[in-house]
């Protein structure tokens, strides 16, 4: 087999018409432009709204490229291309190979006929998207809930056209690798290992498809190296009737992969060998991780579970949600997901869940989560839509689901799959009384042409079911029977619920009524599969978008980067209701990043102090495709906000957390790894200059994999006068000598307590790899967040809070500085804020 890589230069236009660029592929239209001078800087400021005319055009791309005597020879000559975006018709030599409409497929084209020795040429037409979407609103079954009629009409990725933290940029482009590939003889079409666990060994089973083109007798061998580089092959039985071949290879000392925090992540790889004698015809090789995942829901004293059971153990799990990298396809590669995904390790997580409404990532962001012990809980690509359930879009879903399946079904990280985000969420919308959803029914009436609402729901039920209880499923039982399937995500037990009590739900305070983020400890959920809190991306972000008079929350270009209905609203009252609205804007954003912390930290340690009944929380969102204020942990240049710190903290293998009400604290240990922990848990209740009131500790033994409450203590009776305005309550687990986790928590909104100024001050120790801050205040403070002026790292701890007896000691690698810098120049560059400076 050899291949004509068909990346590289091209030339491209505007289709009606405009001179021939310079373009590159993989790319996309707008990075073109953009590299050509011809549009502005989509991030900045207002630009959004002066780039759109770019994708209500159609443009062309044009190459030309060379084949060989013995390539035209070949037994099958295919057209490759694995990706496109997204309705497109690719012409070679003049003639019409295929019309595309699916992004998230790969097309593989039989061109033999269409080639010539010598010089060859391809074209490729790429219509625009909005004028697509456009045409085909009118098959709209949903009321325009996103303002986006019509975009479940084409598969494409469905926050291109803007979402709640999503500019709009519906680009085209030929965006992943495309190549002709020349097959001589035979080639494996398939190759799928599935894994059987029994009595401490593991058996795999090897399959392959093959296509062949002689008539001689062929061999399959598959070989699997181990992480030791030890090889154990075996010979496959060929059923050559219907070209497959298979055989099982039991490993007798498996080594089992495990997810971040639990244990190593072994891999081994497998290799799938077509021979002719005793010459490689084709190989195909891929890594696999031994391990089992199940996604295990039963009934229990609760309800229903919803728990990860990796390797026979229920694991709490602990992540955010991906949406799309970047708005320009092109900002995507393996370096920028790896710094992402390792500051997902950094922070404590074991898994990511790829959300519905973006892509199908790259294959090395699956390698990765494989190296990095990430479980990716993965969404199809629908999300928030009523999509049109008909036999040629069926179809092509079909064939969208086995291209990414077969795709990505090996590999240890995958944990589960979900149908799409949040339909039956919104379905149940529609079938609730609420008046607030009387237009959307009244709309849904009229798209139908039935006489009654009923009759509507019925039908799109029945096609939500046809999808996703039947299309997808069924095409999983055949091609990946052992990962898990749920029909979306949430989805409860009930039909079409977000139950807390059965299966994963979806909660952001603010959606229900602005409640109080204190109410979030009224539920004890099973499983969020999304919750989160908006917040202001770092300063240095903001200052590289707008001009310094925009810089304050009411500005217009503030809210051209704000895509959620009165989101900037929303961030001030729950500001209200712990701090004051700082005036200076630099701390404006730290308050709304902290407040994004707490509110999540609230809702996460309740949660782990229950577990059990609570098996995982993924954070909504992990990372930005621009500038934005939003969800993010990340923000679009990978900057850590205060959550991600935050998330650091909360999602600790080993937790200890106090549930503080009136006078009184429960001190939880949440123990959430193998092995059992004796230590000493002790507590002070301390005044607000830090001098103790009371104090006591006790000798704790938590199990492996649990919550233990550990201490209630009760202050009214406790101390003589307890003082919620000034008294807070400090915790620390130590054991063999070590700080096994710790914190402190106040009785009141921060509002209402009376910090002292704290004068955090900071002396800085230089070491080959690293700097040592020891930070250190004259009274409690709260929330201290460090950050240096104009250079980017990663704190190993920020936002913490901080006794005035205390030293804490805060590591700056010097692999994480964007720019070398000396001790004296670090300590000149530090800027630091705390709660103090806000209340
Ligand atoms: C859910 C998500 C996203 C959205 C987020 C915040 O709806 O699935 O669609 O961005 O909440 O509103």
């Amino acid at each position: 087999m050899s291949a004509i890589s068909l990346n590289g230069s091209w030339k491209m236009r505007s289709a009606t018409n405009g001179d021939w660029l310079d373009a590159s592929v993989p790319g996309t239209v707008f990075a073109d432009l953009l590299n050509a001078g011809l549009v502005d800087e989509p991030f900045y400021r207002d630009n959004e709204d002066k780039i759109q005319d770019v994708f209500e055009k159609d443009y062309e791309y044009i190459r030309e490229f060379e084949v060989l005597d013995e390539q035209l020879a070949s037994d099958a000559i295919t057209l490759c291309c694995e990706g496109i975006d997204t309705i497109s018709e690719i012409y070679i030599n003049g003639r019409l190979i295929v019309k595309t409409d699916n992004m998230h497929r790969t097309y593989r084209l039989d061109v033999k006929g269409g080639l010539i020795a010598g010089t060859n040429s391809i074209r490729v037409v790429l219509r625009s998207p909005v004028a697509f979407v456009r045409e085909r609103a009118q098959y709209s079954k949903l009321p325009n809930i996103l303002g986006n009629a019509g975009v479940e009409q084409i598969r494409k990725a469905q926050c291109a056209f803007g979402w709640d933290w999503g500019m709009k940029l519906p680009d085209m482009g030929i965006w992943r690798d495309i190549y002709i590939e020349c097959t001589h003889v035979a080639a494996l079409a398939d190759f799928y290992i599935t894994q059987r666990h029994e009595n401490g060994k593991v058996i795999l089973r090897a399959e392959a498809d093959y296509r062949v083109w002689t008539d001689k007798a062929l061999a399959v061998e598959f070989a699997i190296t181990s992480p030791e580089k030890k090889v154990i092959t075996a010979k496959g039985i060929i059923d050559s009737l219907n070209h497959k071949c298979a055989a099982e290879i039991v490993i007798d000392e498996p080594q089992l992969w495990w997810p971040n925090g639990c244990g190593a992540h072994p891999l081994y790889t497998a290799q799938a060998l077509l021979k002719d004698d005793e010459t490689v015809i084709c190989a195909k090789k891929i890594n696999i991780g031994l391990r089992t995942i199940v996604l295990r829901r039963k009934n229990d004293e609760w309800g229903e579970s919803y728990e990860f059971v990796i390797n026979g153990k229920a694991l709490f799990m602990m992540g955010s949600n991906l949406v799309i990298q970047d708005s320009v396809l092109t900002g995507y590669s393996k370096e920028r997901t790896e710094k992402m995904l390792n500051s997902c390790v950094e922070a404590n997580f074991n898994c990511v869940r790829v959300w519905g409404g973006a892509l199908y990532p790259d294959d090395y962001f699956y390698d990765l989560c494989d190296r990095l012990g990430l479980v990716v809980y993965q969404d199809f690509m629908f999300a928030c839509n009523i999509y049109p359930v008909n036999e040629a879009f069926l179809e092509n879903v079909k064939g969208e689901v086995l291209d990414n399946a077969r795709r990505i079904r090996h590999h240890a990280c995958l944990g589960l799959w979900s149908g799409n985000n949040e339909i039956e969420m919104i379905l149940r919308l529609f079938t609730g009384d609420d008046p607030m959803f009387k237009d959307i029914q009244q709309q849904i009436r009229q798209a139908f042409d039935f006489s009654g609402l009923e009759d509507a729901i019925e039908q799109i039920i029945k096609e939500y079911l046809k999808l996703f209880d039947e299309t997808i499923p069924d095409l999983l039982k055949e091609i990946d029977p052992q990962t898990s399937y749920v029909r979306s995500s949430p989805s409860g037990v009930k039909l079409f619920g977000n139950d807390f009590d059965r299966g994963d739900c979806h909660y952001y305070i603010n959606y229900v009524g602005m409640l109080p983020y204190r109410t979030q400890r009224d539920h004890t959920f099973r499983f969020v599969s999304e919750m989160g809190f908006q917040s202001y991306p770092s300063m240095k972000t903001i200052e590289t978008f707008t001009l310094p008079e925009d810089r304050r929350p009411d500005s217009p270009i503030m809210y051209k980067h704000q895509k959620s209905n009165n989101g900037n609203q929303t961030i001030e009252a729950y500001m209200r209701q712990d701090f004051s609205i700082p005036d200076d804007f630099g701390l404006y954003v730290y308050a709304s990043q902290i407040l994004a912390g707490e509110v999540q930290k609230y809702a996460i340690e309740h949660m782990r102090r229950n577990r059990g009944r609570s098996m995982g929380v993924i954070t909504w969102q992990l990372n930005d495709c621009w500038p934005v204020v939003s969800w993010a942990g990340l923000d679009y240049f990978g900057r850590w906000k205060a959550q991600q710190y935050y998330s650091k903290r909360f999602f600790a293998p080993v937790l200890v957390s106090a549930a503080e009400s009136g006078s009184q604290a429960d001190i939880y240990v949440t123990n959430d790894t193998f092995a059992q922990i004796s230590g000493v848990l002790k507590w002070s209740l301390k005044d607000n200059d830090s001098t103790t009131i009371a104090c006591g500790e006790e000798s704790v033994v938590i199990e492996a994999l649990c919550a233990q409450n550990c201490a209630q203590l009760n202050f009214s009776t406790i101390v003589k006068e307890f003082k919620p305005a000034s008294n807070y309550l400090e915790f620390t687990l130590t054991a063999h000598g070590a700080v096994l986790g710790g914190g402190t928590v106040i009785f009141v909104p921060a509002k209402e307590f009376t910090f002292l100024n704290p004068r955090v001050s900071v002396s800085v120790e230089e070491s080959e790899k690293s700097f040592m801050l020891n930070v250190s205040s004259k009274a409690y403070a709260k929330s201290v967040g460090l950050d240096l002026e104009q250079v980017d790292c990663i704190f190993s701890d920020n936002y913490f809070d901080l006794s005035a007896d205390a030293v804490k000691v805060v590591e700056v690698t010097k692999t994480s500085l964007s720019r070398k810098l000396t001790a004296e120049q670090l300590k000149d560059q530090l800027k630091i804020v705390s709660v103090y400076d806000i209340v």
